[in-house]
């Protein structure tokens, strides 16, 4: 059953392609160009996961994987069964995640609203196309980009790690790591006190945002307000992807010795 606001917004336009021609919903989707372009890659991606694990040695699901092509294929094309699919998986994702993207920009352009959805979620795709194509293509060959498999691909972050002997002496990790964790510091911050305004003792009315002011200004000394802690979330979030994307990038196309060395700027300063 549809709620009763729905109905209201089930507004026509803001499409980016086709114009009217998939301007409908099913059931509760807003379907759209790009819903229908959604649904296709992440259905032929996933059919192409399946012959993969077909073709492969197991079925034990935390022994699939999907690997890209030999290195010596270089950014060539390779056959289905040596790399071949994981380069028509990742066509798909990479279909599926822009699709979304957009589909993300036409719902919110329907309803009048910013576009900060979709800027926001782009960075969490840009972090993966750095990794499987932009990166790959820097060093020169598809061999470089990930295994597409539960264990597989955390034994491929453990080699590339040590490859450069110790990736927590990545800078650009270093400042992703701590947006992740400040992120999950200002969610549980907000989560907790939403959470404790709106369960107040029994008998007595939810808290307003006074009380939310008052409470962080009690506790910390400030109280960055009901719209700042939303603004400091994008804010942590879209950081953590963009340093990813960059503490990975910059390992192999623009640093090749082991992450350790490259502090050797600080000993080095002229000033000691
Ligand atoms: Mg490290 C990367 C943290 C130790 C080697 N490491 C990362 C980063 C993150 C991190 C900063 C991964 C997040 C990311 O890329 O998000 N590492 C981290 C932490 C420690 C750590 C916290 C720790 O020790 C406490 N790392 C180490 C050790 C090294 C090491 C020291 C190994 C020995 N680390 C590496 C390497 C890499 C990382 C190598 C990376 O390559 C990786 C990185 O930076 O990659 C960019 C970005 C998010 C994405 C890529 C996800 C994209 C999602 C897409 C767009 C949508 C998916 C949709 C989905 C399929 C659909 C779901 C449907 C459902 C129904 C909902
Ligand atoms: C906060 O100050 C605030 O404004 C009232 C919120 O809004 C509802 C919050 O959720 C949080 C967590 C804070 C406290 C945050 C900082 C950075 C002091």
């Amino acid at each position: 059953a549809m709620l009763s606001f729905e109905k209201k917004y089930r507004v026509r336009g803001g499409t980016l392609v086709g114009g009217d021609l998939f301007d409908f919903w099913v059931g509760p989707f807003y379907v759209g160009f790009f819903g229908v372009s959604a649904v296709f890659f992440a259905t032929l991606g996933t059919l192409l996961i399946i012959l993969g694990a077909a073709l492969g040695p197991t079925w034990n699901i935390w022994q699939i994987s999907i690997a890209p092509p030999d290195l010596d294929v270089g950014l060539g094309v390779a056959p289905l069964k040596e790399g071949g699919l994981w380069q028509f998986i990742t066509i798909c994702a990479i279909g599926a995640f822009v699709s979304w993207a957009l589909r993300q920009v036409e719902i919110a352009r329907k309803l009048g609203m910013g576009l900060h959805v979709p800027f926001a979620f782009a960075f969490a795709i840009l972090a993966y196309i750095t990794l499987v194509v932009i990166r790959p293509v820097l060093m020169g060959a598809w061999g470089h980009g990930f295994p597409y498999g539960i264990f597989s691909h955390l034994d491929w972050v453990s080699n590339v790690g040590y490859q450069t002997l110790h990736f927590h002496y990545n800078p650009a990790h270093m400042l992703a790591i701590s947006f992740f964790f400040t992120n999950c510091l200002a969610l549980a911050m907000h989560g907790s006190l939403i959470l404790s305004v709106t369960n107040p003792r029994d008998g007595e009315a939810v808290k307003t945002d006074e009380h939310e002011n008052t409470v962080f200004r009690d506790i910390v000394g400030y109280s960055i307000g009901a719209l700042g802690i939303h603004r400091l979330g994008v804010f942590l979030a879209i950081n953590a992807a963009f340093w990813s994307a960059v503490c990975i990038l910059l390992t192999g196309p623009f640093w090749t010795r082991g992450w350790p060395e490259w502090w050797m700027w600080w000993p080095n300063l002229p000033i000691w």
